[in-house]
């Protein structure tokens, strides 16, 4: 299988991360976003022009959610995204809720302080910074709450859940991610970062 992906990408490192847990190997293509070459090869897999995205023979596999699904559904003896329902719909659920709201509120911040300069020459709009900020208040005050009562975002050990909602974290210091109100949050960060799957797929800056 191959995986188009770029290390400093949080989607793609989501998948990595769930593909190490799994002890999956994957052959990785990587896709410089930069280079009008890469951008076309990748059009020619994802019409949305994102990575990550997965080849498995005749299946191509974009959104990194689907692609962390597939992975564990073929591998035997996995525990990683439970088999019981209702389990199986909670993991479901905070990976749905990360894609639909944690992550893109948090992407506000790593787009106007960490990659706008680089990619237009512009500052952060404070007026975008203002909404991120607001849109992160009420998605970090729904994890918070979860995680006091609990190390795992799902039952008693990691599950893709907790990788999938971490992964735009790998950006806290340099978009300066207002998270410092959150402190089961952070307490919950600081024990993904002890996991192997976490510190093998961190790239050197
Ligand atoms: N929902 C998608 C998001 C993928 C995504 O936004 N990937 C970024 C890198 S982290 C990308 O390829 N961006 C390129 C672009 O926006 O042009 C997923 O989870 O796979």
């Amino acid at each position: 299988m191959q995986l188009y992906h770029h290390l400093f990408s949080p989607s793609a490192r989501r998948v990595l991360m769930a593909a190490d847990h799994l002890g999956v190997a994957l052959d990785l293509v990587e896709i410089n976003l930069a280079s009008p070459d890469d951008r076309r090869r990748l059009e020619e897999l994802n019409a949305n022009s994102r990575i990550p995205v997965l080849v498995d023979g005749a299946l191509v596999l974009w959104e990194s959610c689907a692609i962390m699904q597939y992975l564990a559904d073929r591998t035997p003896g996995q525990t990683v995204y439970p088999q019981d329902w209702a389990a199986r719909a909670d993991v479901n659920r905070w990976m749905f809720w990360t894609c639909q709201h944690f992550a893109p509120a948090l992407g506000v911040f790593g787009w106007e302080n960490m990659m706008k300069k680089m990619v237009t020459g512009e500052d952060a709009d404070p007026v975008e910074l203002a909404r991120g900020a607001r849109d992160i208040a009420r998605a970090a005050a729904v994890l918070d709450k979860h995680l006091a009562t609990r190390r795992w975002l799902v039952g008693e050990a990691v599950t893709l859940a907790d990788y999938a909602a971490v992964a735009p974290l790998m950006y806290k210091e340099q978009a300066r991610l207002p998270l410092d109100d959150y402190p089961h949050l952070l307490a919950w960060f600081a024990r993904v970062r002890e996991l192997p799957a976490w510190q093998r797929t961190t790239p050197a800056w």
